[in-house]
Parts: structure tokens; C-alpha cells; sequence
């Protein structure tokens, strides 16, 4: 525990206790929602965990850049270093299916892959820049390289825990 994960613990525990009895609700009921802001906690905490290879508490550009790069490679099927529309449709699948794989062979040093960003379906045609059909490694080192500007709020180079949370919260808000 740091002192990062204890301002964020203080901020869902008074968000929930202006927010009437949820917290109390949450920790009694088995049944949780994705608004459960311990929940989603939880999950930042454990994505962290996972990018976060020098252990240093947060993700640097670099670590987010394996982790994509680990994604590509698993949601690249036919391996010609493009994402296909199909590919991209179909990669939620695929990284299933390689997760299930690498959690057989725990000896294995296999990359972990994170999840496919939730727009690139979306905006596929906006990310594929040069209009080929299909997505370069290029093309979605710019969208990655967005997607950190925009969750790095204090523009240190490093997104922490709670950054990742105050953009994730942004996001459900919009939705
Ligand atoms: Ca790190
Ligand atoms: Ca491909
Ligand atoms: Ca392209």
C-alpha cells in the first residue's frame, strides 16, 4: 500500500458516504455493480499490477507500450503486422483464448496482453490514418500515445493508480 492507493481508498470512501449507504450496501450484498467504486478499485489496482513491470507503483510510457504491443501481436492473426477489421473484431476472442493458454503454461515466458482499447472498432476508420483498411503499428502508437496524454493528468511521463481511475470515471460519466 501506498500513499497513492490510500488517497484514492479516502476519496471512494467519502464519494460513498455522500452518496448515502452504498458503501455499507456494497460490503454486505455479494451482488456488485461496476459503479462499486472499491470494485473498480480493485480492477486499476490489478491492471496497474499488471503494466507495471519495473514495480515502481506506476506505468510509464514504455510499460504501456509492451502491453500494446503484447496485444497486437496476439490480436494480429495472420501475423503480416497490420490489425484487420476482422482481426480487431475477433480480438477479444483471441485474447481470451491466449490468456486461458498462458495461465496452462505458467513457466512460459509469454507477454501478457492487456485488453483491446474499447474505441478501435469504433474508430477504425478514424485510427486507420492512411486509409488502407487496416491498422499499422504506427497508426496505433498514435492512438496509444493519445490514450496516455490524456490519463496522464499531472504530465509527469507516468500514469498512476488514481489517474487511471479519474479517467475511467470520466468515461462511465459520459456513457
Ligand atoms: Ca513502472
Ligand atoms: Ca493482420
Ligand atoms: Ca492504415
Amino acid at each position: 500500500m501506498n500513499s497513492k492507493t490510500l488517497i484514492a481508498s479516502a476519496i471512494a470512501l467519502t464519494l460513498a458516504a455522500t452518496s448515502g449507504a452504498a458503501f455499507a450496501a456494497a460490503s454486505t450484498t455479494p451482488t456488485t455493480t461496476a459503479k462499486d467504486p472499491a470494485k473498480r478499485e480493485q480492477r486499476v489496482a490489478r491492471m496497474v499490477k499488471r503494466l507495471d513491470t519495473d514495480k515502481d507503483g506506476k506505468v510509464s510510457k514504455s510499460e504501456m507500450e509492451a502491453a500494446m504491443n503484447a496485444t497486437v501481436t496476439v490480436v494480429d492473426a495472420d501475423k503480416d503486422g497490420f490489425l484487420s477489421k476482422q482481426e480487431v473484431d475477433a480480438g477479444k476472442d483471441a485474447l481470451k483464448a491466449y490468456r486461458q493458454k498462458v495461465k496452462a503454461e505458467p513457466n512460459a515466458t509469454m507477454a501478457k496482453p492487456g485488453q483491446l482499447p474499447r474505441g478501435l472498432i469504433k474508430h477504425f476508420d478514424k485510427i486507420d490514418a492512411n486509409k488502407d483498411g487496416k491498422l499499422s503499428k504506427e497508426e496505433l502508437d498514435t492512438v496509444a500515445d493519445r490514450m496516455f496524454q490524456r490519463r496522464d493528468a499531472n504530465k509527469d511521463g507516468f500514469i498512476t493508480a488514481d489517474e487511471f481511475l479519474a479517467t475511467k470515471t470520466k468515461a462511465k460519466k459520459q456513457g
